[in-house]
């Protein structure tokens, strides 16, 4: 059987390097992206031909375009998008919220991810394809110091529902997966690089784990093609749901 080929953002780190992995050492083609190229070559070093390697920003629409337009003849035809390639910046409420950070996580989460489904489409559809959005319960349930990145991530759900209804009749696939609290970079990025602050969140709640993600995925793509997932919601057995809060007047 000639292998699949799936295109995975955000395969340097975290979940995108686990699915990534995942999907080789099941007999996939992978094309691997992210901006630092040297976490990508080790996929190269491990998995050979069976990657190839594309270094780019999310946020640059050039260069996502150049990327997909020099895919090697035997990666271009994409038959599964896992679009991972996200970040959380800061907590801070949003009335003391650095606007650059915004600015970022809506570049990079929104407009990226839908500047790359846009140009990888009419493969998707030639192929009968796969999209997993990688969202977030941040989604679903408000938090405080979550603004900005929970909108960027209900975005990324409701978009994963609009491509299904406008995909009806193709063949093509979409699901949301919706993580909740897992152990990867996310916390280091999102305090630019406080690792201490990013242990002390883990510290006894035996996060999901980007293994688990992958996992989800490789469950996706293995379904009967007359299945659709349309949202995977998971969290860790240690994290649920705080409830409201209430402000007294003196
Ligand atoms: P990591 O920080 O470990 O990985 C994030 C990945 O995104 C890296 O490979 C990074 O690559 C890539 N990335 C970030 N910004 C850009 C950019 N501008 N251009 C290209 N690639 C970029 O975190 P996770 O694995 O946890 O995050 C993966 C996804 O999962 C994100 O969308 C995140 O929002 C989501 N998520 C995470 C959860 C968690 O608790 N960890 C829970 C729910 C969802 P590089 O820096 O090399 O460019
Ligand atoms: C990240 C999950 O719970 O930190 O998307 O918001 S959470």
């Amino acid at each position: 059987m000639t292998a699949k080929t799936a295109f995975v953002t955000g395969a340097t780190s975290g979940f995108g390097r686990a699915i990534a992995e995942h999907l080789l050492r099941d007999g996939w083609r992978v094309v691997a992206t992210g901006r630092r190229a040297e976490r990508l070559q080790p996929l190269r070093d491990a998995f050979g031909d069976a990657v190839h390697v594309a270094a780019f920003d999310m946020r640059d629409d050039d260069a996502i375009n150049a990327a997909i337009a020099a895919l090697p003849a035997e990666f271009a035809h994409i038959d599964l998008l896992v679009n991972n390639a996200g970040l959380a910046l800061g907590t801070a409420p949003a009335q003391r919220a650095d606007l650059a950070q915004w600015r970022q996580m809506i570049d990079t989460n929104i407009t990226g991810l839908v500047t790359l489904t846009h140009a990888l489409l009419p493969r998707l559809v030639e192929a009968r394809g796969l999209v997993v959005n990688i969202s977030s319960i941040a989604a679903n349930y408000p938090y405080a110091g979550g603004n900005v990145y929970g909108g960027t991530k209900a975005f990324v759900t409701q978009f994963s529902l609009g491509l299904r209804s406008d995909l009806h009749g193709t063949g093509v696939r979409v699901t949301s997966i919706e993580p909740g609290m897992a152990e990867t970079e996310f916390t280091l990025v999102r305090t630019s690089g406080d690792q201490a602050a990013s242990e002390a969140l883990y510290k006894g709640v035996t996060p999901i784990t980007a293994d688990d993600i992958a996992e989800q995925v490789m469950w996706l793509t293995r379904l009967p093609a007359h299945l659709n997932i349309n949202r995977i919601e998971t969290m860790p057995v240690n994290q649920s749901f705080a409830g409201f809060h209430v402000h007294r007047e003196a």
